[in-house]
Order: structure tokens, then C-alpha cells, then sequence
């Protein structure tokens, strides 16, 4: 089997694999069996019935809600100014009582938020029950991002493939029947929205516009029919098509978002969606598909990895049963790897060029009231989707993030004003389609909404934005788009981080993420901060900056609170030393320096990493499926296999659906992002640089022994580098590293650092 060949394999119509809740947030058929296609800004859902295929979709921008340009509170510094007086007299009750008063949102704002909505389905009737059928199989090939449903009915063989492609702007579905056997289908459309379908020109053509933010939604089908002949039906709201032997439907569907403007919604894009339908119809099948691949492979096909081979009975197995199985201990190396390049399938599936970033459900969502709106959460979520960019090397993927934070810089400069009357930008803990950067909710007198006042949040995206640098080494785009962005979150730290009297820098007053009560200073902060600023100082050191601003950057980053050991020999989570050992609690902010930042390792920093050890041990092994996918980053930095690998069957056992969706419960994409930028941590780390700056490219850092022979190809490094290495008996046996920018570079094999300097596009082939 190629190396790129997985298939998740089920032996019934999803349908019948759990009971329905139509438009339903947590409805198990949906978010547990049907299978999701992808082309950045359209997602679809496969449901594989027989009789009825329906094909539920979204696009990226379809949100309820609208811009608020008035989001952000006024008047607010006085209040946290007075609040921090009060933490450093020890009056933290009072403290909190005055921020449920003074944090919050603009009164109003909350009501313009908003959220992610579905945009519905389309439902082919067929007329072929299961119950007449059989050898049904369907299946997703993720070596080619395409959907099979296949069964044999009165001696014939059906075949119904989609796809999702990027290059043609459309979902393409077909309908073929083998033999002499001819189909008859009708096409129509469902919804819970107010969109409405009618037949103009042969074509299904839907169209909507959203109530609060008047955006205009687009949605076109064409019926490409092989025989057969085609009628308009149920007052012109369908497509019957009689006696054909292949069918084929495009749907292209927009709204008329632009994120450069978001405040005005634009014309709407039927006319776009004609032009892209036409010249989709135009090329027919074969040429859309081949196009689809070549485009999808380019990405896809980077990375191959190899921990081993499962049984072919086993590889054969639909998967609820192979999850079943491995739950119970079964060894299933393939399945493993099966995950690891699902979370690539899914973000070249739910982030491509001009899309909007991957939300909470990447791009798939099939309800009005998704699980927190399906939002863009920065306190850990969108940043956790973007983590396997850079390694698993489909950087191309991150870039809609760039684009979206650019957007977030513009409204966030407002808030950063408010709030801090500092410069530069932030964003709080959970921004929207429409740019809402403020707190997520107004202030409330009752309990305290700690999650939801964050400024670290912004700064906390950034490093993803450095880090798309850090891995492509471009200069000019550095220069372009990613330099405004970081450098605009260190003019917003120097101006938040507040002159402790006792002679350093905290972020006073704030929460470690989502946990605890207010602090004088959580360690993530300044772990975030401190990070940030040297990211920014290392882009301005590239570009030949050095100023009053870099100095004061300098000084700042110089004195941050330093981390701090507790007394249970964990790393603080707070600058007070309150840690419960027995907390459970599933964000663990306190690590950030360890992943996704570069600052504690067992290496440089042993005591730190001997503190991170301990806290982990607290924390535990299980979580939701996030946290745990958090956990294996952590594990794999702190270099302990074993627990690596106990925290991957941990994921697989307990957080990830039949179709290998991660859940929370209910199902929430960062999981499957973080597994595959975890799995990347095992075999490969470069966060690291040696004395001289150089990266440290660092080979099987953490090994586990479950996967003692194998081969990864393609993975990248920071500084501009592929690696393809293979191993035996757990011993390196091949190493391969490819310079994409000729930057000189350390390698740790087996312990053993040495430097190399190679030209760009040259190898450095060894064996050993
Ligand atoms: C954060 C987490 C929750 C959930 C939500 C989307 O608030 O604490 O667990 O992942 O984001």
C-alpha cells in the first residue's frame, strides 16, 4: 500500500449508525459517523444513505451577528488601575468584586457576536432502500481527499464519489451505476435558515440574506446528467432526473463577506457562483478530479510516516470497530498514523488561501447553535489548530490566519486603547467572524467571568504568526505581514506589563487562562510575553532595527517576573503559590514556555522542566480531548516517551469519534490538530538554538517504544529545513535534512550536537 494510503472505512449509511437530532449541535450522526470534505472556505458532510444521500455544507463566512463598532467598554483603566492598588495591598476579594463590575464588553456588543451557522443540505433521493442492497462500503481516502459510498443493488454496482475542490471552487458529487442499470434522482435542498431554493436555467440556485448583518448568501447546483432526461418538480424547487446512467452536481455557495471590510457585506455572489459553476461544467469529471489531486497531493503528499504495519484484517475494519478494538488494547500502528495525517487532511480541508481560518469545527458545522458559536477561541483553540503548520509542513494552510489576525490587529488597537490605554494591539479571548476583539461578554455582577477578560490572548496568537516566519525564513513576508503583527503585540505588552514594586514587570492584574482567581501575575503571561518580545526582537534584529522602541522592548523582556518553583515542587501557575496538587483542571497555561514556546526544556533549563514534571504528574493523564491533545506536546518536550505514548492511547480510547473527529465532548477540531503537531514532537523538535543562534534541529527526541522501527518523511523544521529519517530497533538508521534557505544549523543525534552549514537546496544525507 503507498505510504500516503488511509482509509476510514464504514460498513453502514451514517444514519443508521445513531439516532438523528436534525440541526442539532451534538447530533450524534452527524458528528460521530458522517465524513467531512473540504476546500478551505466550503465544508460538507457525507451522510452515505442509499436511498437518500444528503450532502450537509457550510461556508467559512456564513456567520449571524455584525460588526459592533462600539464593542469596546469605556472607561475601563481607572477601574483596573485601581483594581491592581488593591491586589498589591492583599485585597484580593475586593479586587474581584470590582473587576465583575469593570471588565467586560460594551453593553450591547454581546448581542452583535453572533455565530457560526450552517448554510444546509442537499438531499438526492434515490429510491434504492438499504435493506436491498449489499456490500455496502463507504469510505474516505485521505491519499485523495475523496469520498466513496459503494453497494451493489439488483446485480449492479453503485459508486457515489465527492470531493471538495479548491482549485475549482466547488463540491463535486457523482453518481454512477455500473452495467445496464439506469438511475433516477431528485435533487432539492434542505435548511433551517430562511434560504430559498428555486430552478432557474436548470440549475438549483439558493439564495438568502442574514437578518442582523444583511449579508447576502449565494448557493448554486448544476445537474450534469449522462442519459436520461431531466424535469423540474415540487413547484420549482427541484431537479428530477429519470434514467440516467451517471450523474454529476457541482455546488459552488458564498456569501458576500470580505474580511478587509467586514463592516460592509457586499453584493451578493450569484453571478460569481454562475461564472464558477460554467467553467467547473465546462471541464467535465475526469479533469476536475484530476485537478483536485494534483492540487491536493502537492500538499498532502509532503509527509509520509510509517510507525509500523497493522494487520490487514485490521486495516479492513470499519471504524468504529478498529476503535473498539484498539480501546481494548489492540495494537494498531496504522490507525496512529491514520490520525496524524487526518489532521492534515483537515486543515487542507478547512484552511486554504482566502479562506477564513479553521474554527472551533473547522470549516463543518451543521447547526444554528454550534458549541461556542464555533468560534475563533485565542486562549488556546485557534492557536492549538495551527500548531501542526509549520512541522507537518503545509505552512501554505496557516495563511488564512494571517489574514484573519490582521483583522484582529485593526479593531484590536481600539481595544488595546480602552482597556490599557496602551499602544499597539490586542485581542480578548474569543473574537468572531466580524472582528470583535473586547471581552467576550459584558460585566456582570454575579459570578465572575474570568475567561473572558485576557488580554495575554493577543499576544498568544502572535507566536503562531512568528512562528509561520520561523519555519519559511522569507524576509520580504516577514517584512509585509508578519513584522506589523508582532511587533504591534510588543508595543502592546511594554505599555500593559506593569512595574511591580518589587522590581519586575508582571501582567497585573489578570487569570491564568480559564483558571484560578485573579493574580498578581500568571506565569503564562509573562512566559508569553517574555517570548514575544524576543520574537519581536529577533525580527528586528533580520530587519536592521534598532531603536528607543526595540530598547525599551529589551528591557522589558529582561525583567519579567521570573518563573517560580512551589512548594509541592511544581512550576507556580500563579505568582502566589497556590497550586492544588489534586487539580485537575484541563488548561495547564503554566507550560506555555515549554510548548508551544521554546523557553524550559530538560536540556537548558532541568530545574524548570523538573517543576513542569511535577505539574504534569498532577494534572494526570486523562482531559478533554484538546487538553489531552495539549498533554502529548508537553510530554513529547519533556522528553518522556512513555507517557507520550500513554497520552496518544488516551486520545484514541477515550476523544475520537468513528470518524475520527476529536471531541470535548462534543466534537471540537483543536484535538486533531494538536495530535498531529504532538506526533511531529516525537520525532522531531527545533524549537531550540544553540549559543550561536543557529536552530537546533533535533532528531527522535522522543522515541516511544511502541513504534520501534519506522520512517517519516518531509517534516519541517524551523530555520527552512525537510527531514525524512527512518529508525530501527529504536536506532536512527537514515537521516536526510534539506536546507530550503541555506541557514546554517545544529544537529542532536543521539545526544551529540554538531553544526552544519549547507547551500540552500542542498542535502545532508547520512547513514548510520
Ligand atoms: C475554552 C476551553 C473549553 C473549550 C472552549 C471552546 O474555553 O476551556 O474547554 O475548549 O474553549
Amino acid at each position: 500500500m503507498p505510504l500516503y494510503a488511509y482509509e476510514i472505512l464504514h460498513d453502514k449509511p451514517a444514519p443508521l449508525q445513531a439516532k438523528e437530532r436534525p440541526w442539532g449541535a451534538r447530533c450524534p450522526v452527524w458528528q460521530k459517523y458522517c465524513m467531512p470534505v473540504g476546500n478551505g472556505t466550503m465544508g460538507a458532510m457525507i451522510y452515505g444513505g442509499t436511498k437518500r444521500e444528503r450532502v450537509q455544507f457550510n461556508v467559512d463566512s456564513l456567520w449571524a451577528g455584525k460588526v459592533n463598532p462600539k464593542q469596546n467598554r469605556a472607561n475601563v483603566f481607572p477601574g483596573i488601575s485601581r483594581i491592581r492598588e488593591l491586589l498589591l495591598e492583599g485585597k484580593y476579594q475586593e479586587a474581584e468584586q470590582l473587576g465583575k463590575q469593570a471588565l467586560g464588553c460594551a453593553e450591547g456588543a454581546q448581542e452583535d457576536f453572533g455565530s457560526y451557522i450552517t448554510f444546509g443540505e442537499l438531499v438526492i433521493e434515490t429510491g434504492i432502500p438499504f435493506e436491498e442492497t449489499s456490500n455496502y462500503v463507504r469510505r474516505l481516502d485521505l491519499d485523495r481527499a475523496l469520498h466513496v459510498v459503494e453497494f451493489d443493488h439488483k446485480g449492479n454496482r453503485y459508486t457515489r464519489s465527492v470531493f471538495a475542490s479548491y482549485p475549482d471552487r466547488c463540491i463535486v458529487i457523482r453518481f454512477e451505476v455500473e452495467g445496464d442499470a439506469r438511475q433516477d434522482l431528485a435533487l432539492s435542498f434542505a435548511s433551517p435558515n430562511a434560504f430559498l431554493p428555486r430552478i432557474e436555467q436548470g440549475d438549483l440556485v439558493i439564495q438568502g440574506e442574514l437578518a442582523d448583518s444583511g449579508l447576502p448568501v449565494d448557493a448554486r447546483v448544476r445537474v450534469l446528467q449522462e442519459g436520461g432526461r431531466v424535469a423540474v418538480g415540487d413547484n420549482n424547487k427541484r431537479v428530477e432526473v429519470k434514467g440516467a446512467r451517471s450523474v454529476t452536481f457541482l455546488l459552488s455557495a458564498d456569501t458576500g463577506f470580505d474580511l478587509d471590510q467586514p463592516d460592509l457585506v457586499g453584493e451578493g455572489r450569484a453571478a460569481e457562483l454562475q461564472s464558477v459553476i460554467d467553467a467547473a461544467a465546462a471541464k467535465g469529471y475526469a479533469a476536475l478530479l484530476a485537478d483536485h489531486l494534483k492540487d491536493y497531493q502537492a500538499l498532502y503528499q509532503r509527509v509520509s510516516l510509517d510507525l509500523g504495519a497493522s494487520d490487514t484484517a485490521v486495516q479492513s475494519m470499519p471504524m468504529e470497530r478498529r476503535l473498539a478494538r484498539y480501546k481494548k488494547g489492540g495494537v494498531d500502528p496504522d490507525l496512529e498514523e491514520m490520525l496524524f495525517q487526518y489532521g492534515r487532511y483537515l486543515l487542507i480541508g478547512s484552511s486554504r488561501p482566502g479562506s477564513m481560518p479553521a474554527n472551533l469545527q473547522g470549516v463543518w458545522n451543521n447547526s444554528n447553535e454550534p458549541a461556542w458559536a464555533a468560534d475563533y477561541h485565542i486562549n488556546i483553540n485557534l492557536q492549538m489548530n495551527y500548531w501542526l503548520a509549520g512541522p507537518a509542513n503545509l505552512l501554505e494552510c496557516q495563511l488564512p490566519l494571517i489574514d484573519y489576525t490582521d483583522l484582529l490587529a485593526r479593531h484590536g488597537r481600539k481595544s488595546a486603547q480602552a482597556y490599557y490605554e496602551a499602544d499597539g494591539w490586542t485581542a480578548f479571548h474569543a473574537p468572531n467572524l466580524w472582528g470583535h476583539t473586547a471581552p467576550r461578554y459584558p460585566a456582570s455582577a454575579g459570578k465572575p467571568r474570568w475567561w473572558n477578560h485576557l488580554p495575554i490572548s493577543g499576544p498568544w496568537l502572535a507566536y503562531n504568526i512568528y512562528e509561520h516566519y520561523a519555519f519559511e525564513q522569507d524576509p520580504s513576508f516577514m517584512r509585509e505581514r508578519i513584522w506589523p503583527i508582532v511587533s504591534g503585540s510588543a508595543e502592546f505588552l511594554v505599555d500593559y506589563l506593569y512595574w511591580h514594586p518589587d522590581g519586575y514587570y508582571t501582567s497585573l492584574m489578570s487569570w491564568s487562562s480559564e483558571h484560578g482567581k485573579m493574580s498578581v501575575g500568571p506565569t503564562c503571561d509573562h512566559a508569553i510575553a517574555r517570548e514575544i518580545l524576543a520574537c519581536a526582537l529577533e525580527l528586528a534584529d533580520v530587519l536592521e532595527i534598532e531603536d528607543a522602541r526595540t530598547r525599551e522592548w529589551k528591557q522589558v523582556m529582561e525583567n519579567i517576573m521570573p518563573y517560580r518553583i512551589g512548594q509541592h515542587g511544581q512550576l507556580q501557575e500563579w505568582a502566589e503559590d497556590r497550586d492544588n496538587p489534586n487539580d485537575k483542571h484541563r488548561h495547564i497555561n503554566h507550560l506555555w514556555g515549554l510548548h508551544p514556546g521554546s523557553q524550559i526544556s530538560p536540556l537548558s533549563t532541568p530545574e524548570l522542566a523538573e517543576a513542569a514534571n511535577v505539574t504534569m504528574a498532577h494534572r494526570g493523564d486523562g482531559a478533554t480531548g484538546w487538553s489531552l491533545g495539549w498533554k502529548l506536546n508537553f510530554w513529547s518536550r519533556l522528553r518522556n516517551p512513555d507517557k507520550s505514548y500513554q497520552l496518544i492511547r488516551n486520545l484514541l480510547r477515550s476523544k475520537i469519534y468513528p470518524n475520527l473527529f476529536d471531541t470535548h465532548p462534543p466534537f471540537q477540531i483543536d484535538g486533531n490538530f494538536g495530535y498531529t503537531a504532538g506526533l511531529c514532537e516525537l520525532l522531531l523538535q527545533s524549537q531550540e538554538k544553540d549559543a550561536a543562534g543557529r536552530p537546533v534541529l533535533d532528531i527522535l527526541p522522543t522515541l516511544p517504544k511502541a513504534w520501534p522501527s519506522g520512517q517519516v518523511s518531509g517534516l519541517r523544521a524551523r530555520g527552512g529545513f525537510e527531514v525524512d529519517l527512518s529508525w530501527k530497533d529504536m536506532q536512527l538508521k537514515t537521516l536526510k535534512v534539506r536546507s530550503l534557505n541555506g541557514r546554517d544549523f545544529a544537529l542532536r543525534v543521539n545526544g551529540r550536537l554538531q553544526n552544519h552549514s549547507l547551500a540552500k537546496g542542498e542535502c545532508l544525507e547520512r547513514s548510520f
